[in-house]
């Protein structure tokens, strides 16, 4: 196909990356599903950066646990190229809910490893839009228009 590849932002989050055999379960499962691996690295949030990602959750009764799961420990952010990226990353780490996740997506991301419905494992963006801004936020030195310069073609080829 001639669509250029999309990307998409994934984040193994604290409980999945305390967890070695799940965090490489997990890696297994994005290269698997022939995902390009354009950027990955660890990080590890303050509370301030957690709140400021889940802003729009500010009022919700699961935004104290939330934040301070975020920031609890280690993550690992990966850019993920693929022509469906957005919605494939999605569709793999399965629904928000670990119980629905568990009942309706057994084999997702969330369904085989979600601990609770604050930790579940994964993140993803939600539209290509929203992965441009996150891409953005974890990974600040990258550039999306020199990478489709100049990796993107031959990837192609
Ligand atoms: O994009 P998602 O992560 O699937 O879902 P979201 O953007 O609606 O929510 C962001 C995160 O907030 C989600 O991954 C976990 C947490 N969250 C959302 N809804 C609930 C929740 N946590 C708890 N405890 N209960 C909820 O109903």
């Amino acid at each position: 196909s001639a669509r250029p590849l999309q990307l998409t932002l994934a984040v193994l989050k604290p409980d999945a990356v305390a967890h070695p055999l799940v965090l490489e379960a997990v890696h297994e499962t994005i290269l698997n599903n022939k995902f390009l691996i354009v950027r990955t690295k660890e990080l590890m949030w303050r509370r301030e950066d957690s709140q400021r990602f889940y802003q729009e959750h500010s009022g919700r009764f699961f935004y104290q646990r939330l934040v301070e799961f975020m920031a609890s420990g280690p993550m690992r952010a990966y850019i993920l190229a693929h022509e469906d990226a957005v919605a494939r990353w999605r569709s793999l780490m399965g629904p928000t809910k670990v119980y629905r996740a568990r009942n309706t997506a057994p084999d997702s991301i969330r369904g085989a490893y979600g601990l609770t419905d604050t930790r579940n494992t994964t993140h993803g963006s939600d539209s290509v839009a929203s992965a441009r801004r996150e891409i953005a936020l974890f990974f600040p030195e990258f550039s999306e228009s020199l990478w489709y310069q100049q990796d993107e073609p031959h990837l192609r080829c």
